[in-house]
């Protein structure tokens, strides 16, 4: 039940005491009993949910404060259910991880894991194992909004997306991408779902977790919301007012393989709202994700992500709900917009989904030797995202690479090598340990360097200087 007026800006605890006020109003005159009351909504929308008669429910309606009264929705888990794995069971992965800390590729692919120590993220799912050892919890502020189960995760979803965002840096499971920050568990989906292929995250739930981190989550804090389903206005209205509300939140593109513009509440579009598709250890596309732009801002690791489980487990699963927690982490541990590391191979809608990092992509360079007037010349192309070229040279027989200049430019040739000492020091030259050798990575201008570029040296061969190039990089 959603009352007129709804907000539409940030909302002060005097407008909220107001809803409070109205709802108590709206269950007196209709006799609502107060414990057929299940949520009251008063951050991030105006309203309630409650068990009501047939008769309730038509009077509601014909109520002039009364904007609509509508029957509860079923959303979904982002996971993959039904998988089959090999060695990746529960048990192995458990032992395997017991022996050292596994840092995840998802983790790395998005330039993890980072220092989350202080920071806070919100996770709206099926709750967190409160005292799995590699998680740092927030008991204090964890809440279960499903009636008949505690916030401790009794499925392992909500503690696999805690994970991903913030497993510690320690000697044991995982590793987070803002690893250790603190995680608060709003459980808003059923342990088990009541039937095989069945929902088990009622809108109701959903909402009220919504109105609740609108209401409790400070600045710079995020929330994540690995869940999906079918279309609800009214739920894309929360999430929408929570980001105006100054909430950052991830949430995923679904699992369908289809359209994401059809579902709730991943098709929301907001400057505090990151839209997540998955892809694999490939940055292939993941055929399960949804696809879209908008309302998807980035793909994220969602294959094969190795996480926390319920009862102190470690557990391996795919979906877009393992995707968004990496966006989570970044925003988390570097407070700003991630960089795009790169883009996806194969996405659906042809328009493919930059990759989410806390790291640009910096092309390497491959470097082209020549010579000019009896001097070293470089050239190379210019690379994706460079802002200048650090050129690191070694002479003779040393093993000591140095940074030798630094240029703009994408062409160099080495004035100071004509030093006649330098041309006999080696006889004969040994690639790469010759006369003198040189390599170039490009840096981007917040400071991220690329790889090195292939090696180029030079030997002198009957009194002429002779380029040479390894091949690889
Ligand atoms: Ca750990
Ligand atoms: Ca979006
Ligand atoms: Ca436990
Ligand atoms: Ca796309």
């Amino acid at each position: 039940m959603l009352f007129k007026n709804q907000f539409e800006n940030r909302i002060s605890e005097a407008i909220a005491q107001q809803s409070n006020v109205l709802i108590e109003q709206v269950r007196q005159d209709f006799n609502i009993r107060k414990d057929s009351i299940m949520h009251r909504y008063k951050y991030a929308l105006k309203g309630f949910s409650a068990k009501l008669t047939k008769n309730q429910v038509e009077a509601l309606e014909k109520d002039a404060r009364i904007l609509k009264v509508k029957p509860n929705k079923l959303y979904s888990l982002g996971y993959i259910k039904n998988k089959t794995r090999l060695k990746s069971d529960n048990h192995v992965l458990k032992n395997n991880l017991n022996i050292n800390q596994t840092i995840p590729w998802g983790v790395t692919r998005v330039g993890g894991p980072l220092d989350g120590t202080g920071k806070k993220a919100w996770i709206l799912d099926t709750g967190i194992d409160l005292d799995h050892p590699d998680l740092n919890v927030d008991v204090a502020n964890s809440v279960s909004f499903i009636a008949t189960e505690p916030a401790d995760d009794g499925n392992g979803h909500g503690t696999h997306v805690a994970g991903i965002i913030a497993a510690k840096n320690n000697s044991q499971d995982v590793v987070g991408v803002a690893a250790g920050a603190t995680v608060v568990a709003i459980k808003v989906c059923y342990d088990e779902s009541p039937g095989p292929g069945e929902d088990q995250c009622p809108e109701s739930s959903l909402l009220n977790g919504i109105d609740y981190i609108t209401n409790n989550a400070a600045p710079g804090d995020v929330v994540n919301i690995s869940i999906w389903g079918p279309i609800d206005t009214d739920l894309d209205n929360a999430v929408i007012n929570a980001a105006n509300n100054g909430v950052r939140l991830t949430l995923i593109s679904g699992n369908a393989g289809s359209n994401a513009n059809d579902y709730s509440p991943g098709r929301a579009n907001h400057s505090n709202i990151w839209t997540v598709s998955a892809h694999d250890n490939n940055d292939n596309f993941a055929s399960f994700s949804n696809y879209g732009n908008p309302p998807i801002e980035y793909s994220n690791p969602g294959v094969d992500i190795p996480s926390l489980w319920k009862n102190g487990n470690t557990k391996t699963i795919d979906g877009t709900s393992m995707a968004a927690p990496h966006v989570a982490g970044i925003l988390l541990a570097t407070g700003q917009e991630p960089y795009t590391n790169k883009q996806v191979n194969n996405d659906p809608d042809s328009n493919p989904d930059p990759i989410a990092s806390s790291e640009p992509y910096v092309g390497s360079p491959y470097v082209i030797g020549s010579v000019q007037n009896d001097h070293p010349k470089l050239d190379w192309s210019a690379t994706e995202g460079a802002y200048e070229y650090e050129i690191h040279r070694k002479v003779g027989s040393s093993t000591t690479w140095g940074l030798w200049a630094t240029i703009s430019s994408t062409s160099y040739v080495d004035m100071m090598t004509s030093d006649p000492d330098l041309r006999v020091m080696s006889s004969p030259p040994s690639s790469p340990d010759g006369w003198v050798a040189y390599k170039v990575r490009a840096v981007h201008q917040d400071g991220f360097f690329s790889f090195f570029s292939n090696i180029v040296y030079y030997e002198l061969s009957d009194g002429t200087i002779v380029p040479h190039s390894t091949s690889s990089k």
